[in-house]
């Protein structure tokens, strides 16, 4: 069938708008039609040559939302009709990582996933007889995508498609991340660096768990607004001081964090997240993704007097499993998902909301097909 799509040719270059032709489901795939979807930072940076899992030409997109169109032989989970949200970090139940009760990374599809293949090692995607690869299991940037099954969440049918696609990656990334990955308590003094939508997800989750003072830090003060909204009781530009960042929030709290989040990508600010936490247990997780060749580095004394840092990948959520409850949550009112849009457009202006996101403009632009 054709697909109305934004295709990457190359690294560095706008995406280009085509119909491309999408391939039916095969044995334990899934046709989905996107709703909606939305534009986050993972995909600008792959967009941008730097992830070494970047694969040229491909359908990039991972934060989307949709409807069941097929299913391929042996999928038994779900069935036409099925509101469902893809999902990056699949969830086989099976493999090793899923039954160790000790992660959300599963390894039934990861492999293949990162090749920008199908589990089958092939390719449902291609542009004038050309194949076109897929991008981290979901490519949403197709009206019509191809998935394993175990890379989908049933979800509610209430729950609008325009605004749960969030929930494929940014605000469930940062929620969970508080909430899993650090097991912020109750009283914590939280520090948030960047505050794109997954930093402000991070002060959603940490005002939920009832942190005591959550310090909002950007070089852009036009984000203090929102994160005072999502709960943040204070705000630091890094531009304002002289100091190192990490001595800077040190001093403003008798010795360092509880918490802190690096929601960047950028290892210089990953070792002040670690810095700036409290000396014998302050925890750092590292939310931010960084380009092929970037490493952090800290004095190792840093751990040996008691700091810890950590990762955090989809927010520690099990994706079938987990992600149903917080579309629940959405719809009760406990979780906040609208406010992080700051723009809709119909999808053939994907590349503007690329624009806006590079620009500090925008925290999400949702896009309709
Ligand atoms: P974003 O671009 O919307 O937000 C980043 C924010 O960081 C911006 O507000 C920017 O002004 C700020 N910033 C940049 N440099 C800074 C500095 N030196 N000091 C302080 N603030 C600075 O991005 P996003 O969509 O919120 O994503 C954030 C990061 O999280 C990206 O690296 C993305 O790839 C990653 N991410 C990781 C996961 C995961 O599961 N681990 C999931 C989603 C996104
Ligand atoms: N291909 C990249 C991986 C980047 C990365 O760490 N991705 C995050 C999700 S970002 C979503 O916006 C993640 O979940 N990683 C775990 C995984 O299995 O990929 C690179 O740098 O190599
Ligand atoms: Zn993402």
């Amino acid at each position: 069938m054709k697909s109305r799509a934004a295709i990457a040719l190359a690294p560095g270059k706008p995406l280009e708008l085509v119909d491309i032709d999408v391939e039916g489901p095969k044995a334990g795939e899934v046709l989905v039609r996107i709703v909606a979807t939305s534009v986050c930072h993972t995909d600008a940076y792959t967009l941008s040559g730097a992830d070494p899992e970047g694969v040229f030409p491909a359908v990039l997109g991972h934060e989307g939302a949709g409807i069941v169109e097929a299913v391929g032989p042996g999928v038994t989970s779900l069935a036409v009709g099925d509101h469902v949200i893809p999902l990056y970090t699949a969830e086989c139940g099976k493999c090793k990582f899923c039954l160790s009760g000790k992660t959300n990374l599963c390894g039934a599809v990861r492999a293949t996933q990162g090749k920008g293949l199908m589990p089958d090692g092939t390719t449902r995607f291609s542009l004038d007889g050309k194949p076109l690869y897929h991008y981290m299991g979901t490519s949403t940037f197709s009206e019509y995508t191809v998935l394993p099954e175990v890379s989908l969440a049933r979800v509610s049918k209430e729950a609008p498609l325009d605004k749960i696609c969030l929930l494929g990656c940014g605000v469930t990334t940062g929620i969970g991340a508080v909430i899993n990955t650090a097991k912020v308590t109750p009283g914590s003094t939280v520090a948030v660096f960047g505050l794109g939508a997954i930093g402000l997800a991070v002060i959603q989750g940490a005002q939920m768990v009832k942190a005591a003072r959550i310090i909002a830090i950007d070089v852009n003060p036009d984000k203090f607004e929102l994160a005072r909204q999502f709960g943040a009781t204070d705000f630091v530009n890094p531009k304002d001081h002289s100091a190192p960042i990490q001595q800077v929030i040190v001093d403003m709290t008798d010795g360092g964090v509880d918490y802190s989040f690096e929601c960047i990508g950028n290892v210089n600010v990953m070792r002040s997240a670690l810095e700036c936490c409290h000396k014998g247990w302050g925890e750092s997780i590292i939310i931010g993704v960084a380009g092929a060749g970037q490493e952090i580095s800290t004095r190792p004394f840093q751990l040996v007097t008691g700091r810890v840092w950590r990762g955090s990948a989809f927010g520690g959520v099990k994706g079938r499993s987990q992600l149903p409850g917080y579309v629940e949550r959405y719809m009760n009112g406990e979780i906040k998902i609208d406010e992080f849009i700051t723009h809709d457009m119909p999808f053939d202006q994907i590349n503007q909301a690329f624009d806006l996101l590079h620009e500090g403009k925008s925290i999400r632009t949702v896009l309709h097909y």
